[in-house]
């Protein structure tokens, strides 16, 4: 290339970048402390060298990439450590809806095998949006379980249901570990009872939950609530687990983790052309940047770091709370995990509010509630800040 053309790509890749500056600059930072409605943080720092590593990496055509899908098989066998199980199965994929229609494609699978004409699934109503879109996609049919005064599925329902027709066979059940509204977690081994009695799978989203449940201390645990969510409990068939929610990994890095290779069958569509015969995941060319940093992340940070973060999330959970209860604002439930529900009578036009006055917070549809993630990124000074605003913005 000649000087001059070199010169001139440098000043125009300079004038792009100056140009994509501009264009982030408009967008928000979780270290200023005012997303406080996402499940989402700032990645762990190892992540920047990591993505530069496997930058061109596809998992779409693994046969390419050996070592990135060596590394891919390491991290599903730390996750299922995570989740007691030694013989996982499973994928570092998109994030937590694509492990969510993932598990929806093999519950509607087995139950065309066994010659079902419907798919019949039981969901709380708790259940995150994303199996609407599954629900949509394969005409899935939902029997929505309304909760029980702890905002969790309501199990004597669901026997009641099957009793009320036995002529009507259940495929699935989906329970949830950290619900998105309110981290609350549906009492998994009652829902197993029921679920073994009449050979049902169990498809547990904890998306949210399962980079914070295995690390939770005791001290932190409620007094006479169920918090066992995994592999240990019978019939739990597959679990969702998002490294790039409390697992501190870039997006995208979602995870769905079965309990072995047997439910392989179900997902493999035939690949004729590439290095391997059959895909299992439902996006084909996938970055392997979700497994590289998942894996990276999980050996820096190891159980020790990760209780660490789990630990200070919980404190400043109490810390919200307890800051909340200076200016008598309520709690909808005790904190599960570390996602607070603030009591409001109209959660949406106070949140529009907030929002003009520079802070982000979602909230509840099953209690008028404002919701607060108290993600790794938010801190006592940011909590501090937020209640004084929310003070500030009642007394009109
Ligand atoms: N399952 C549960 C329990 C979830 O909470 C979520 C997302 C999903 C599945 C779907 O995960 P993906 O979004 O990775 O596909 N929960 C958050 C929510 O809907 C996602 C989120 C994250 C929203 C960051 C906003 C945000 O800034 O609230």
């Amino acid at each position: 290339m000649l000087k001059e053309d070199r010169r001139e790509n440098m000043e125009k890749e300079r004038e792009i970048l100056e140009k994509l500056k501009k264009y982030r600059e408009m967008d928000l930072k979780y270290v200023d402390g005012r997303i406080l409605g996402s499940m989402c943080t700032k990645p762990h720092p190892i992540s920047k060298k990591i993505v530069e590593m496997f930058l061109e990496t596809n998992l779409g055509d693994p046969g390419l990439f050996p070592g990135t899908k060596n590394l891919e098989e390491e991290v599903i066998k730390m996750i299922g450590e995570m989740l007691h199980n030694k013989n996982p199965f499973g994928y570092i994929i998109s994030g937590g809806t694509e492990a969510n229609i993932t598990a929806m494609r093999v519950v509607k699978k087995m139950s065309r095998e066994k010659g079902r004409k419907e798919v019949n699934i039981f969901i709380p109503e708790t259940a995150h949006f994303s199996f609407e879109k599954a629900r949509e996609m394969m005409d899935l049919n939902y029997i929505v379980v309304p909760l029980d005064k702890k905002y969790t599925m309501d199990v004597k329902y669901i026997k009641d249901y099957i009793e009320d027709n036995v002529e009507k066979g259940i495929d699935g059940i989906v329970a949830i570990a950290g619900s998105t509204e309110l981290g609350t977690i549906d009492n998994i081994p009652e829902i197993s009872k029921v679920a073994k009695e009449h050979n049902i799978y169990i498809h547990v989203d904890a998306a949210f939950g399962g980079f914070v449940i295995p690390f939770l201390e005791d001290r932190y645990r409620l007094e006479g609530y169920n918090y066992h969510f995994d592999f240990s409990v019978d019939n739990v068939i597959s679990i969702t687990v998002d490294p790039h929610k409390m697992g501190l990994a870039p997006i995208p890095a979602g995870g769905i983790v079965f309990r072995d290779s047997s439910f392989k069958r179900y997902l493999d569509v035939e690949t004729p052309y590439l290095t391997e015969s059959y895909q299992a995941t439902l996006i084909g060319t996938r970055s392997g940047i979700g497994v590289a940093t998942t894996w990276g992340i999980m050996k820096l940070l190891g159980y020790e770091g990760y209780r660490k973060i789990v630990s200070q999330c919980m404190e400043n959970t109490y810390y919200l709370v307890k800051r909340m209860k200076e200016y008598s604002f309520e709690k909808a439930i005790d904190p599960v995990l570390n996602i607070v529900a603030i009591r409001d009578e109209d959660p949406v036009g106070t949140s529009l509010i907030l929002r003009k006055m520079g802070w982000y917070l979602s909230t509840c549809r099953c209690v008028d509630a404002l919701r607060v993630v108290v993600m790794p990124h938010i801190t006592k000074e940011h909590i501090d800040r937020f209640i004084e605003t929310l003070a500030q913005c009642k007394k009109y």
